[in-house]
């Protein structure tokens, strides 16, 4: 056995399942004597629901029932709760309108589910579904945030007026506007941030299953199960949490989406309790781009105050948040605590104002998706350095440099509520350009000139806040749970381990670094520590994985747990050994009398604590198992810069990312190998953001990219070979030193592409361009003008 500590790149644990196809998702359950519920929803974006009849479709073929939300109202289920609460710049709380689990009295997005059929076979229930008759009476739509909030605009709830969910401020405006008085250059920039969906490879599924005595188990695609048995359980069917388990198995990728608690889960385990028999759903693909939560979809406005040198004076911020149809769990925080804190970046930015309305529209809800929030921060300000730059002729690494939160600054208090702990962003940004080759790009950009090639480089140096969060920090901005972690940590009598996590993996790969970090501490190998997740009738509690938290704070609290092992195991050892439990030393798996040869393994103390015959029993509880709760004191920062290289083909527009390059400080490195993974993904998510994705709607609100024949995914041809650097700087207030990295990827790149491709036309006058940009959009910029160097 080589070393499999803390940073060893250690194999995944859990691919000998994942790689032979034997991974249990929740679509490979089924429970006995199952059926199942197709979803019928609007096909319209904005409709009064005036009538359903459900007479043909309760007749058919292997039907078993047809519930509305009128049946679900008389039963008493409650709508689909929102977890976080914003107050307007007026103090008064956020419009917060009814979130019903089946629509009530008006649809309001195309997706919206409107009846569930359920039968003994999927088809049977889905063939039935075409028979409800369901009279709608179409209303006007409106799906951006601009159109929203025009005066007579259609409403999208009847009693919130304007579409405004909320109007929310952050910072010092008077602080902004006098800097802006005395400035010397003020610069503007507009930019969107498109609307994303999440698309993970395991579209959600969800089996409700109740048995004689009343006690539910939802088995679902969740990213926190004990979350959706708090949601559910409390505000949606009123089940006491005693009688609710909640089981998330294996899950296929979540990037966000699977963290909310969704209108289908509620109605599997309804639907169950009505009936009996177990109720199984299961998304089909199109069904996703409808029904999971979207990303993203910012319009802003931003302008910079600078001195004649260059120094940021201040920075004002106006942003359009559009929150789609409904509130989903975490979205009110997204463009608020996620993003407007960010706002100070990597620079010294004195003073900073942000406004953000939060607008409803006749759209697919928004959420957290990879970043949430701070991927619109980053791309926001990393946007407008460059612009900056462009306007006013500084050199843009210059301009960084110049305006970069200096090392020996920390910790340091940003003016938008946040204080980073630790960072050198001067460093990753000079390893950064030196693996990137920056110093010799002009000379490839004239080679690919040559080649009829336009070839473009991009920067970005960002920052990020995960590892949320200290839980009254989250409670005073308006989170309505905690945000800690919980481990338990059991030693079995042989000496091996069970860890049970209330984080989550869903790719992420905690079965192995969470391993290695209870053999790191406790001296004994990697596989003999089983990590448990995902289910609530067997991990004390948890608050899941999102927010890069899982390793900062879920892996503290395993820390700790172990620690509080490492005690005990002491105190038995000093009883066996007959020495004072001050001498006791714990070291690569042995307890060892200080100065002596005297020891007990680390399996001997185990096996004494389950087999008492020589044991303290009078002061000390037999057993080795240790709970401990873990609240961070603080987000953890990790920040870094990334480089980004394109070619783009004159002909037809296409641009092609050539060479990446991302050096991240992520802290304490727990596995090399998964970190790497994890920032490839995270760019590559990036990348489409940048260059692809984009969820379209008509003006009324009718999806127009609902499937991947019009919704662009990255594919592995996009992608160039990722050169990934970690740099540290030690998170100061967990035990680990760790930052999360799960998001960082899709934090840094999208500026850094776009920043590319706007040098690459630079001989074509670009100050900007949208997201994604397209071939088509390069193309019409190349074939619009000619370049000013083909003038010159
Ligand atoms: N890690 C490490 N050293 C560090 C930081 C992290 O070895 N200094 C390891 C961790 O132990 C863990 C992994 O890297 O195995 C990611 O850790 P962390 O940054 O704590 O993030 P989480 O585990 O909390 O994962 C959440 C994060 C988020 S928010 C999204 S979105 C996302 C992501 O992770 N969704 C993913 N990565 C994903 N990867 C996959 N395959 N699928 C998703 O849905």
């Amino acid at each position: 056995m080589g070393f499999e500590g803390i940073g060893a790149a250690v194999r995944r644990k859990e691919d000998a399942r994942f790689l032979a196809g034997r991974g249990n998702y929740v679509d490979d359950i089924n429970r006995p004597g199952q059926v199942y519920a197709y979803i019928k929803r609007s096909d319209r974006p904005h409709a009064r629901l005036k009538g359903i009849n459900t007479s043909a479709a309760a007749a058919a073929p292997g039907v078993l029932a047809v519930y509305t939300g009128a049946d679900m109202a008389a039963d008493g289920v409650g709508g689909l709760p929102c977890g976080w609460q914003i107050h307007n710049k007026d103090g008064s709380p956020m419009a917060e309108p009814p979130h019903p689990v089946l629509a009530m009295g008006k649809v309001r997005h195309v997706g919206d589910p409107v009846a569930v059929v359920i039968a003994e076979t999927k088809q049977q229930a889905k063939d039935a579904a075409e028979l409800l008759e369901i009279d709608y009476e179409d209303l006007p739509g409106v799906a951006t945030s601009t159109d929203a909030i025009k005066p007579g605009a259609p409403l999208v709830h009847d009693d919130v007026p304007g579409n405004i969910c909320y109007d929310w401020h952050l910072g010092d405006k008077a602080a902004v506007d006098a800097a802006f008085a005395r400035a010397k250059h003020v610069v503007k920039l507009e930019l969107t941030n498109n609307r994303l969906v999440p698309n993970a490879m395991e579209p959600r599924a969800a089996i409700g299953e109740c048995d004689v005595s009343g006690n539910y188990t939802l088995y679902t695609t969740s990213q926190n199960p004990h979350v959706i048995r708090l949601l559910m359980g409390a505000f949606v069917l009123h089940i006491p949490e005693h009688q609710l388990r909640v089981i998330a198995p294996d899950v296929g990728g979540g990037f966000g989406s699977k963290i909310y608690h969704y209108a289908e889960e509620a109605i599997v385990t309804w639907a169950a309790g009505k009936l009996r028999r177990p109720v199984k759903w299961t998304a089909e693909r199109s069904e996703s781009f409808i029904s999971d939560a979207q990303g993203r979809d910012h319009v802003t406005t931003a302008e910079m105050a600078l001195d004649e040198q260059g120094n940021f004076l201040a920075l004002r911020v106006s942003t359009l948040a559009n929150m789609g149809a409904y509130l989903s769990t975490f979205a009110p925080s997204i463009p608020t605590y996620l993003y407007a804190t960010l706002l100070a970046g990597v620079y010294k930015t004195p003073a900073i104002y942000a406004e953000v309305k939060a607008v409803f529209t006749n759209t697919v809800p928004v959420d957290a998706y990879r970043g949430a929030g701070r991927p619109e921060a980053a791309y926001l300000l990393e946007r407008l350095v460059d612009v900056i730059a462009h306007d006013l002729g500084f050199d843009r690494i210059e301009l960084r440099r110049k305006n970069f939160i200096p090392p020996d600054a920390f910790p340091y208090q940003t003016p938008v509520a946040l204080q980073y702990d630790t960072g050198n962003y001067q460093m990753t940004l000079d390893k950064a350009l030196q693996a990137a080759d920056f110093a010799g790009f002009e000379e490839r950009r004239r080679q690919a000139r040559a080649r009829g090639k336009l070839r473009g480089i991009g920067v970005s140096t960002y920052l990020e806040a995960c590892g949320i969060a200290p839980s009254a920090v989250a409670g005073a901005l308006g989170a309505r749970a905690g945000l800690y972690e919980v481990a338990n940590v059991r030693v079995n009598p042989t000496g091996d381990v069970t860890v049970f996590t209330g984080a989550h993996s869903h790719g992420q790969g905690h079965e192995t670094t969470f391993a290695q970090v209870v053999a790191d501490r406790l001296g004994i190998p990697v596989a003999q520590v089983d990590v448990v997740h995902g289910d609530t009738g067997r991990i004390p509690f948890g608050m899941g994985t999102y927010g890069s938290r899982s390793l900062a704070v879920g892996g503290s609290a395993i820390v700790k747990a172990v620690d509080k092992i490492i005690a005990k195991g002491k105190r038995i050892a000093a009883h066996l050994l007959e020495a004072s439990v001050d001498d006791i030393e714990f070291k690569d798996g042995k307890f060892t009398v200080a100065g002596t040869d005297k020891s007990k393994t680390f399996a001997e103390i185990a096996l004494t604590a389950y087999v008492p015959h020589n044991y303290p029993i009078e002061e000390l509880e037999p057993g080795l198992e240790e709970t401990a709760f873990y609240d961070p004191k603080n987000f953890t920062f990790p920040g870094g810069c990334h480089v980004c290289e394109v070619e783009i083909d004159i002909e037809t527009g296409t641009p092609k990312v050539v060479n990446f390059v991302a050096v991240d400080d992520i802290g304490r490195v727990i596995n090399p190998m998964i970190v790497e993974g994890q920032v490839h993904g995270g760019v590559a998510q990036g990348i489409g953001q940048a260059l692809l994705e984009h969820a379209i709607y008509d003006s009324q609100g009718q999806l127009l990219s609902g499937s991947y024949m019009d919704y662009v995914m990255p594919r592995a041809d996009n992608l160039p070979s990722i050169h990934v650097g970690t740099e540290s700087t030690l998170c100061t207030h967990n035990p680990l030193g760790v930052k999360g990295v799960g998001e960082v990827g899709a934090i840094g790149s999208p500026p850094a592409v776009i920043n590319a491709i706007v040098d690459a036309l630079r001989d074509y006058g670009v100050r900007h361009i949208d997201m994604p940009a397209t071939a088509e959009k390069i193309w019409s910029i190349i074939h619009a003008q000619q370049p000013r160097m083909a003038a010159e």
